[in-house]
């Protein structure tokens, strides 16, 4: 498959509207994703690793926010049970539809019902693994708990919730040392000043991360019994929690 680049922001745009994930993203977002997000191939890696322990037979596992379905084919490399399925989610329509070829570009048992939906708004049930793979912060901050919450309820005793996210720091000279390191990492993989500052501006009122003090409590409070980092990449991170 050709990776398309991502110039999006490129060239200087007289107004920066909300991004959004439309077609123009979704056609450059596995360039978008690697270029932007350090660790994110060995949080894929992991991935299925974590798939591989964690799944159970007949149970389901859900991607919330899949994009054009890398984790999915992450989880799906790793499950060696039978009578699993996976429900791969996204609301967007672009992603949604290049995720079907991308997923159809592999052989595998293993069932993947891609719904094109909000993922506040559909039923987990009998989960053994859940991802939210950079998904979480792009939910209104209200929001947050009552899904976490949701997945919680419609996990197995012993199933395993995997959320990534980008991080803040209360404390602000940690915060400006990750950011800076991040912001050399997008230099590093062609990023210019005007497509860091350009996305910046977009990003600003979608994505509100939280500190991964944040991120505990909110296992804590919705009954996972543990949970733990591990991974961090500067202001990146990606935790399990257990049911
Ligand atoms: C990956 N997980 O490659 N309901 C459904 N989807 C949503 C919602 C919502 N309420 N809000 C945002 N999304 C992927 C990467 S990208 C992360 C995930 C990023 C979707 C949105 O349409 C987009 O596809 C995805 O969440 C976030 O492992 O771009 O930084």
């Amino acid at each position: 498959m050709t990776v398309e680049q991502d110039k999006i922001f490129s060239k200087p745009l007289d107004q920066i509207g909300d991004f959004r994930f439309d077609d123009t993203v979704a056609s450059v977002f596995p360039d978008m994703i690697s270029r932007s997000i350090p660790g994110y191939g060995e949080i894929l890696q992991t991935l299925s690793k974590l798939a591989r322990k964690a799944v159970t037979a007949d149970s389901q596992v859900y991607d919330l926010g899949c994009s054009l379905g890398a984790a999915t084919l992450a989880m799906r490399r790793g499950i060696r049970e039978t009578g699993v399925k996976i429900i791969a989610v996204d609301n967007s329509e672009a992603m949604i539809n290049r995720a079907q070829s991308h997923l159809q570009a592999y052989v595998s048992d293993v069932p993947v019902e891609l719904v094109c939906a909000d993922i506040r708004d559909v039923a987990i049930e009998h989960a053994s693994m859940v991802v939210l793979n950079f998904t979480l912060q792009f939910l209104a901050p209200e929001d947050r708990d009552r899904l976490v919450t949701k997945v919680y309820r419609g996990m197995c005793p012993g199933g395993l919730l995997v959320v990534s996210e980008k991080l803040v720091f209360a404390q602000p000279q940690t915060h400006r040392l990750m950011d800076d390191l991040h912001l050399d990492f997008k230099r590093a993989n062609g990023y210019s000043e005007l497509e860091i500052s350009q996305k910046r501006t977009a990003l600003e009122n979608v994505m509100r991360p939280d500190t991964l003090e944040q991120h505990q409590a909110r296992f804590a409070k919705a009954g996972f019994r543990e949970s733990s980092l591990w991974f961090q990449c500067y202001n990146f991170a990606s935790m399990v929690a257990i049911k």
